[in-house]
């Protein structure tokens, strides 16, 4: 696997990340439109595919200033097919042209065996262009090196869902020490799998005591933590568990509790007060 080489003047995501972190916000804004939730101001008389990148736009100039990344989830698009795509892709060269230093992270849970991963990594970081992306870790670290290469590349993985089915696979008790195989995942990331320095991790909000154990393991490794918000996630719990070494360490996610903070005319500026809310809550527990 070719290793792919540092560019020294494009900083790096988790450099992004530091930066935005010590503009003191670790909230992170899930980008996930759908169509029929979208206010009618925002549909009128134009095409979906226009008016998921104006929903997005308009959300992106009110919360600029208090997110320390975005997180569109592809699944979101993908419902709206071509013109899902198409607006994922604006939207993400919206954020670099506009606000180059905020981080864009393609939720997009992708994995499979090594040779297919390498169209992955090439959809997501050099036509989508984003900046870090999701992955689940069940195939292994050997299938994931083309996405691991990636230096540049943030390589966040799922270790502690917050669905509440998660408890299924993820918390079986494995090996000698009969360890929750969530435990394990997050030790070989810690331990093997982030030479480059380039991985985050993913534990919900919603499994603060598991979010404690995994802080633990993983030192100050970023952890990206949805739940909040539209989950019942605890934001003091969450930050008590999950703060690193620092007091950030964290990439707080809500989506449909800013996104759709209000269905009205004003619905911008509603998601910049529920963000804002947000971050300063966080900032409260730090
Ligand atoms: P809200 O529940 O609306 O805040 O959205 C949560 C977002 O985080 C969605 O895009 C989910 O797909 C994503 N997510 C989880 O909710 N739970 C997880 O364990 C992992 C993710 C994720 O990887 O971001």
């Amino acid at each position: 696997m070719q290793e792919q080489e540092l560019n020294a003047s494009e900083p790096t995501f988790i450099a992004m990340l530091e930066k935005r972190w010590q503009e003191n916000t670790c909230v992170c804004v899930g980008l996930d439109p759908v169509y029929d939730r979208l206010p009618a101001k925002v549909r009128q008389d134009v095409s979906p595919e226009d008016a998921f990148f104006a929903f997005n736009r308009e959300i992106i100039n009110a919360t600029h200033d208090l997110v320390c990344a975005y997180k569109p989830n592809s699944a979101f698009y993908e419902a709206l097919d071509d013109a899902g795509t198409r607006a994922l892709m604006k939207t993400v060269e919206y954020i670099k042209q506009t606000y180059p230093r905020i981080p864009v992270i393609l939720d997009a849970k992708r994995a499979d065996i090594g040779n297919t991963n390498r169209g992955y990594v090439e959809s997501a970081f050099d036509n989508i262009c984003a900046d870090a992306i999701t992955v689940h870790p069940y195939l292994g670290k050997e299938a994931l090196t083309p996405f691991l290469a990636r230096r540049d590349k943030g390589i966040i993985v799922l270790v502690k869902t917050s669905n509440a089915g998660s408890n299924e696979f993820q918390s079986l008790l494995i090996g000698n020490k009969q360890e929750p195989l969530y435990q394990v995942v997050a030790r070989n990331i810690a331990q093997t799998w982030n030479t480059h320095g380039n991985c985050a991790i993913v534990v919900g909000a919603t499994y603060p005591s598991e979010l404690k154990q995994v802080r633990t393991i993983v030192g100050d490794i970023p952890i990206l933590i949805p739940g909040i918000g539209a989950q019942g996630g605890d934001i003091e719990a969450t930050v008590r568990a999950g703060k690193d070494s620092r007091g950030w360490g964290m990439i707080i996610n809500s989506s449909r509790d800013i996104i759709y903070a209000s269905k009205d005319e004003n619905f911008a500026q509603a998601a910049r007060d529920a963000t804002q809310k947000l971050r300063d809550a966080i900032n409260s527990y730090r």
